[in-house]
């Protein structure tokens, strides 16, 4: 249940990652402006008509993609600075910046002791940038397990509450392995509503994979026996499997996921190797308690943040990080297929600080 990407070929995949990711954020790339979060009904309506925006353009950036938190949580905490002469006074500012921004009652408090002894030492704002980037870094880096495995085929779960963006990152997913060589089977286990299967089978006709389905309303378990079987038939590198997230009925929810899981693993050895948790950042806090759910049923093994393009509660991830121990492996930042980044924590602080319009020889009054 370890894991992600590292049967033989993944171990290229993870470091193309990793390189696209530097590209994007050296060549800070301005994707479009974020859609708002629109509402519940808008989200299903929509999904269900279409896959999401036609790839055309650049992936959006680390440094778009988390704009909106940028100016909430970095330019008050940056520019409080400059403002206070108070250390104490400063860091209770500070306290309600990152509060408010869903950083989390842990992380705020690791964050504030860390920095109380190390802001001291600061002269000017870069100064206090880096003090400030180097904390939120080392946070979202503390104990993140790379991930091991050497599984084939490899069966990513993921799970997570309605429109959280669990179909459209498995399409972006999808799309990122098979970019890089990789075979892909899509599993359509959320058969709840019809067009959950047809969302699913647009996203799979745009990346060029198949898909294993069965009707609407058939049991999500049968779906995934056949799916499994047949990417062992067919030598597939990853099974990614679509599933249901109604919460009112949590607790059938938990018990179809892990009925869906233990299906998995009578036919493939210690499958599902990846419990994806999809989170969606605009809901802040709250998505910390419905982690802790899944989690509980189902030992998630990491979590996809999505929308972070439509967010200034990107700070959400330092709570993600800090009260669940989970480790971020994905974020969303839009909703074209290509706009899916793998998490880097370095990237994550660095964009979420930098762009602030402050001199950085600023000093304080
Ligand atoms: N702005 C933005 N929208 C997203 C992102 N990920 C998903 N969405 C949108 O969120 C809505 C719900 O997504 P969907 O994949 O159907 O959620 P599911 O119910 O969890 O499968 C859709 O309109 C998606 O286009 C993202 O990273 N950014
Ligand atoms: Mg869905």
């Amino acid at each position: 249940m370890e894991a992600f990407l590292e049967f033989p070929a993944a171990v290229a995949v993870a470091t193309l990652f990793a390189g696209g990711f530097l590209g994007w954020l050296v060549a800070r790339l301005f994707g479009p402006a974020a859609p708002p979060a629109d509402s519940t009904q808008d989200r299903e309506a929509n999904a269900s008509r279409s896959p999401g925006p036609v790839a055309n353009s650049e992936p959006a950036s680390w440094t778009s993609g988390l704009a909106r938190t940028r100016g909430n949580l970095a330019r008050r905490m940056l520019s409080a600075w400059t403002e206070n002469p108070d250390v104490e006074v400063w860091l209770r500012g500070v306290e309600e910046t990152l509060l408010s921004s869903d950083v989390g009652i842990k992380a705020t408090t690791l964050l504030v002791d860390r920095w109380r002894g190390e802001i001291g030492g600061a002269a000017t704002a870069e100064e206090v940038r880096t003090v400030i980037q180097c904390g939120v870094r080392e946070l979202l880096e503390d104990g993140v397990a790379a991930p091991s495995s050497s599984d084939k085929p490899r069966v990513v779960l993921v799970v997570g509450v309605n429109g959280v963006g669990k179909t459209t990152t498995i399409g972006k997913l999808a799309h990122h392995y098979k970019q890089e060589g990789l075979s892909v089977l899509l599993v359509a286990a959320d058969t709840f509503r019809a067009a959950a299967i047809e969302q699913l089978q647009l996203w799979a006709e745009r990346v060029g994979i198949d898909l294993v389905k069965h009707q609407h309303g058939a049991d999500p378990s049968a779906v995934v026996f056949d799916g499994v079987k047949a990417a062992r038939a067919r030598s597939v590198d990853v099974v990614i499997i679509d599933t249901a997230g109604r919460l009112h009925v949590k607790e059938n929810l938990m018990a179809e996921v892990q009925k869906i899981a233990r299906t998995a693993g009578r036919e493939i050895a210690d499958a599902p190797h990846e419990v994806l948790l999809v989170i969606d950042a605009t809901t802040g806090q709250n998505a910390i308690n419905q982690a802790k759910v899944f989690h509980e049923s189902l030992g998630v093994t990491g979590v996809a943040l999505t929308k972070l393009d439509g967010t200034a509660r990107g700070g959400v991830a330092l709570a993600i990080r800090t009260e669940l121990g989970l480790p971020i492996r994905y974020v969303g930042i839009g909703e074209r297929i290509e706009d899916l980044a793998p998490f880097d924590a370095e990237a994550f602080a660095e964009a979420l600080f930098s762009d602030t319009d402050l001199e950085p020889g600023a000093t304080r009054s």
